[in-house]
This record gives structure tokens, C-alpha cells and sequence, in this order.
């Protein structure tokens, strides 16, 4: 049986208790792997590992050697490709031609461009005049903030580690990472492809395990100077509480219930094909997809009948399988989840325009975490699916009359990560964008990427952004050193 080790001061290694772990395919229900247990000995080793890199040969790298040396990480994803691809959709089960085109290819991508903003960082500099006539000189450098916990989650895990290992490493510190129990397995390869490309060790280092232990160990250890993390909203919660002691920052993306706000002038082509991406990509794991959609009144049975058929056109099956469109979601606890909530739906009366269970599969896919695309109707806008993130393929779709009516019901939720605008009026994108509240908007577009952008949410959705240089922000300290001159 393969086994998935952490990856702790440059070596893979076991747990010093010998325990391991069982990781499933999500598309078939079969043990794939036995991934090592994180407890304190792991933990206690990779933070001693980062730390004395801090002083070592990564921290005394120059800044060109280690910019080269992210460009060197990146080439060895690229080169390390299938790998990657296969450990991936079999953690996951998202399909290949997901993963292929955005998980794998965004893992090396955030290696070069926080490589690329490390080149460009600029200080900042006044010269003013002193009380007693002299002149002084202010300038601000920054420095890395030491050891960052890397806690990261298992719908896009390679390309959610890196975004945060990328610019972590890129601006100096050195990092302890815990990916999700359920997909452990890239990030031990990267561990490999740390090691090949010769990144001192200490620098990257992987503990797995679950949150509850080895998670809880490392936000709490009082050597981790800041903690970044993707996930849920609660758990952000309690990773906020546990960074309060001892005054360590904290960067949050956290859970959405985003809206899509679908106007009569939009294109509706475009409108129906984004909105479904949106939606059902990656079994709509994604936090930043759609699960509100409001569509004004003219065109709402056409919206609603285009995207049921789009949505019934998705091919539901196995991960290797290039024709398929959606695999299962990651777990049977999250399938469990999901199900729930589409029955929650039924009950509080949703009209079920399209799947609402699960779907019958054949063979050995009929035991896997697999779930219908899903659409609603006619729920309230206090319905339980319309308030709570799901985090499944699945939205419910209500009609609007004006502008103003559907500000206000984009905006009623606890959360603010991301919306979608559709129409054809450019007065009115501008209009409507600046009134929404949430981090990101894309107009005509969903998930469409410039990485010197910020990123983040607002609300419940998180704290901070990152992207470009406004990951420096969380990754460095800034000092301001006065001379009087
Ligand atoms: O594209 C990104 O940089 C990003 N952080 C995506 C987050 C997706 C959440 O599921």
C-alpha cells in the first residue's frame, strides 16, 4: 500500500509513533493510501526545522538566488506534470481536464509570479525637515515574518498550498504545511520537488494529519509567527482565537454564498455557460462559485430552462475518464453534507428543476461520494439553502424586478467573497459592482485570473488579500528606520 510521509527538514519520514491514516478515491470508495499521523514529536521537529532555516542557508540566500530558485520550483511542476495530474484527480476525484488546465498549471505559476513581484518590490522613502531645522531621512524595508503555518484545504489542493507557499517562500520565510486530511498527496510531492531543485532544508515543510490534531498543534505553537488558511468559516474562527495568544497575524479565506446577478440585456450564451461553470465546476467545490443566482424577471424561465439543460448535459463519472465533465465530491462526509442540504431544500419546498440526490452509478462508482447537479425554485430568500454555503454543484435561482431589489438580496448574507454580474450595460456593471459587497466581482466572466490583483472577502469570507504585492503585506514585516541627518 502507498504511503504518504510527511516531509520534515529536508527528509520523509514516518510519525515517530508509527501511525498512520486511511485516504480514499473519492470516485470509488477504494484505500489508496495510508498517510502518516502528525502529533507533537512532527509538529515540534518541522517548526524547529523552519526556524533554524530562518538563520541558515535559506535565510542567508541572496534575493536573486532564491527568485531563481522559486522560477527552478516552478519548472519542476512543469516537468513533474503527469505526477502531479494523477495524485491529484485521485485525491480529489475532480477530472483530469479540470486539473489539468487549472489546478497543476496554477501550482507552478504561483511559484513565478510571487517571483516575479519579489523583483519589483520598492521601498518607501521621505526626506523632511526637523523641528530644530536639520533634515531627516525615513525609509521602510521589509523583512520576512519568520515561520508561516500553511493550513490548507482539500478543493484545490495544490493550487491553494502554493498560493500561499509560493509567496511565503518567495518573500524569505520559511513555511510548515498541513494540507487536508483527505487530499495529502501533492504537497508531499512537492516536498520531492523541493528536494530535487535543492531548496535548503527547513525551508518547506509538510506535517499531515488532521485539523483537530496536528492542525491544532501547529496554530498553537508559539514558534509559528503567522498562520494563513483556506476553509471553512468556522475554523477560521477558531485559528483567529488561537493566533490571539501571542499577537500572530492571520490571513483568511474563508466560506461564500455568492451570487450571480443576471440582467435581460446580458448575453446570454456567455451568461448561461459562465454561470454554469460557476456552478458545477469541480463538483462546485470551489469558494468562489455561485449558489444564488438572481435573474431578472423577462428572461427567468428562458435562464432557468437554458441552465437546467446545460446542467443535464454534465457527464458525471470517473476522473480518468477525458469525456467527463464532473467527478464525485472529495469525501463521504462531504457527500453526506451535500445531501443533506438538498433534502433541506425539498422540505422547505424548493421547486427541484434539476437532480436533488444522488446519482446512480454503475460498477465500482456506485460506491463513490457522487451527487446530482443540482437547480431550485421558489424558496424564500430565508430558505436554508439560500442563507448557508452548501459547497456543492448546486444553486437556487430567484427572479428580480430592479437594480435596487437585487443590491439588497446580493448583499444579505453573512459572507462577501465573490459575485457575477451579466449585462450588455457597461453605465450599469460600474454601477452595480461598486455596490455589492464582496472582495471580487467579475462582470461577463467567472473565475478569470490576473495574480497581481487582490484577492480575498470581506465579511465572513475572510481577512486580508493577497495576490501580487498585497501578499507582502501578510508575508513580510515593514520597518521604518529615521535618520537624522
Ligand atoms: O485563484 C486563487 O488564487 C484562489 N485563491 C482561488 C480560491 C478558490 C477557492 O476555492
Amino acid at each position: 500500500m502507498k504511503k504518504v510521509q510527511h516531509y520534515i527538514n529536508g527528509k520523509f519520514m514516518d510519525s515517530q509513533c508509527g501511525e498512520f491514516f486511511d485516504n480514499y478515491n473519492p470516485a470509488t470508495a477504494e484505500l489508496i493510501s495510508k498517510v502518516a499521523l502528525g502529533r507533537e514529536p512532527e509538529v515540534n521537529a518541522a517548526i524547529a526545522a523552519a526556524k533554524a532555516a530562518l538563520t541558515g542557508e535559506w535565510g542567508q540566500m541572496k534575493l536573486n538566488d532564491r527568485i531563481a530558485m522559486m522560477y527552478e520550483i516552478a519548472n519542476e511542476i512543469d516537468r513533474r506534470f503527469d505526477d502531479f495530474l494523477e495524485a491529484e484527480c485521485l485525491d480529489t476525484g475532480k477530472p483530469y481536464s479540470i486539473a489539468r488546465h487549472i489546478d497543476i498549471p496554477r501550482g507552478a505559476a504561483n511559484f513565478k509570479v510571487f517571483a516575479d513581484t519579489m523583483k519589483s518590490v520598492a521601498d518607501e522613502a521621505y526626506r523632511s525637515d526637523t523641528p530644530d531645522g536639520k533634515k531627516m531621512l525615513n525609509y521602510s524595508m521589509r523583512k520576512p515574518k519568520g515561520v508561516i503555518g500553511v493550513i490548507s484545504p482539500w478543493n484545490l489542493p495544490l493550487l491553494l498550498m502554493t498560493w500561499k507557499v509560493g509567496p511565503a517562500m518567495a518573500c524569505g520565510n520559511t513555511v510548515v504545511v498541513k494540507p487536508s486530511q483527505v487530499t495529502p498527496t501533492t504537497t508531499s510531492l512537492l516536498g520531492e520537488v523541493m528536494s530535487k531543485v535543492g531548496v535548503p532544508a527547513g525551508a518547506y515543510n509538510v506535517v499531515q494529519g488532521k485539523g483537530s490534531i496536528t492542525g491544532n498543534l501547529i496554530t498553537a505553537h508559539k514558534d509559528i509567527d503567522a498562520i494563513t488558511f483556506t476553509g471553512e468559516t468556522k475554523t477560521g474562527e477558531m485559528i483567529m482565537d488561537a493566533c490571539s495568544k501571542g499577537v500572530r497575524d492571520v490571513s483568511l479565506e474563508l466560506g461564500g454564498k455568492n451570487p450571480a446577478i443576471i440582467f435581460a440585456d446580458c448575453d446570454m450564451e456567455k451568461a448561461i455557460s459562465e454561470t454554469a461553470r460557476s456552478v458545477f465546476a469541480n463538483s462546485g467545490q470551489v469558494c468562489l462559485g455561485t449558489e444564488r443566482v438572481y435573474v431578472e424577471r423577462p428572461i427567468f424561465d428562458e435562464f432557468v430552462n437554458r441552465l437546467k439543460e446545460a446542467g443535464s448535459k454534465l457527464k458525471v463519472g470517473v476522473q480518468n475518464d477525458e469525456s467527463v465533465d464532473m467527478g464525485p465530491v472529495v469525501s463521504a462526509v462531504h457527500r453526506d453534507k451535500v445531501l443533506d442540504f438538498y433534502n433541506i431544500a425539498k422540505k422547505e419546498g424548493a421547486n427541484v428543476i434539476l437532480g436533488g440526490g444522488a446519482p446512480k452509478m454503475d460498477g465500482k462508482l456506485a460506491n463513490g461520494f457522487f451527487v446530482e447537479p443540482t437547480i431550485w425554485t421558489g424558496l424564500p430568500e430565508t430558505a436554508t439553502v439560500v442563507k448557508e454555503e452548501v459547497f456543492g454543484p448546486c444553486c437556487h435561482i430567484a427572479p428580480f424586478d430592479t437594480e435596487d431589489e437585487v443590491i439588497k438580496m446580493a448583499n444579505d448574507t453573512k459572507y462577501g467573497l465573490a459575485s457575477t454580474i451579466f449585462t450588455e450595460n457597461l453605465d450599469r456593471a460600474h454601477r452595480v459592482a461598486s455596490q455589492i459587497d464582496t472582495g471580487i466581482v467579475w462582470v461577463n466572466s467567472w473565475f478569470l485570473r490576473d495574480l497581481r490583483t487582490p484577492f480575498g472577502g470581506m465579511k465572513g469570507s475572510g481577512i486580508g488579500r493577497e495576490g501580487g504585492h498585497h501578499s507582502l503585506e501578510f508575508y513580510t514585516e515593514l520597518k521604518n528606520v529615521c535618520i537624522k541627518m
